[in-house]
């Protein structure tokens, strides 16, 4: 995959993507950054990104003529890329997006700068992502966030005992409690089920406690799950025994 960064801020790209899984990435092959400045696309002397709002108010907005200039020699000689703007009106960022990303084989990202982006760039774009309800300086990190969670489901990008099949958020459901050694920890032990070795009985447990887990902490969670008889009667039954205000998980 060829991942082409638009950004004022090209060396904030430095860190992140040179580390880890996305740094063996890179190194096998599986992905391409390529980071472009575009103020290295202006014409004037003065290297001028920004301007005033036409119409009056607060704050600056982002020339087009850099962006989609930048844009044009970002998308010269490679097979066509599917062009995303990072902004705060995007839409929210999700699993599902990063599966339909990492499913494209060029993808070129459009970073902002705590100034809006004149209106007419968004002929350009194909799609517009938030990665959620707060305030960043600019969309580097976001498109760092991006990146990250696309990588990672490109096959061979995780070593061969991870698979990106079998995470959480691929069933949206919180996961269950983990524990290793040692047993007991200041006082505190392991749940005697999982040294019991009995595997039908481990896995029923780490299901409720999947469940359970979700009900407490992402309610919204829960109306994608399809769950059978038997789980519903649990989860109604261990809430029913949670008195209100109590945020302790029952076990
Ligand atoms: C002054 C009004 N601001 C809107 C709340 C304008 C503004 C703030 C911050 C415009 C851009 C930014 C910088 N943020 C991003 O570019 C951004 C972002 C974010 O702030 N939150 C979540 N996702 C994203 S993606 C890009």
């Amino acid at each position: 995959m060829l991942l082409q960064i638009l950004t004022l801020f090209p060396e904030m790209f430095n860190g992140p993507l040179r580390c880890s899984i996305i740094k063996r990435a890179q190194e096998q092959g599986l992905v391409e950054f390529r980071i472009w400045n575009f103020r290295d696309f202006t014409t004037d002397k003065h290297r001028t990104v920004d301007d005033v709002p036409y119409g009056g108010g607060d704050g600056m907005v982002l020339k087009p003529e850099p962006i989609i200039s930048c844009l044009k020699a970002v998308q010269r000689d490679n097979p066509p890329g599917k062009v995303i703007l990072l902004t705060p009106q995007g839409e929210l960022f999700k699993q599902a997006i990063a599966r339909e990303f990492a499913a494209e084989e060029h993808l070129i990202l459009i970073c902002g700068h705590y100034e809006g982006f004149d209106e007419r760039i968004r002929a350009w774009v194909d799609r517009e992502i938030s990665i959620g309800d707060y305030v960043l300086t600019g969309g580097e990190l976001a498109a760092m966030v991006v990146s990250d969670a696309v990588i990672r489901l490109i096959p061979g990008a995780l070593g061969s005992d991870t698979s990106a099949q079998d995470d959480s958020f691929s069933e949206n459901i919180l996961e269950y409690p983990q524990y290793t050694r040692p047993y007991e920890f200041e006082g505190m032990t392991v749940p005697d089920v999982l040294l019991s070795g009995h595997h039908a009985r481990i896995n029923d447990w780490r299901r409720k406690q999947a469940l359970l887990r979700t009900a407490l902490r992402r309610p919204d969670l829960l109306k994608d799950l399809s769950l059978s008889a038997a789980e519903q009667k649990y989860l109604e039954e261990k809430l029913n025994e949670t008195t209100f205000g109590n945020r302790e998980e029952v076990k």
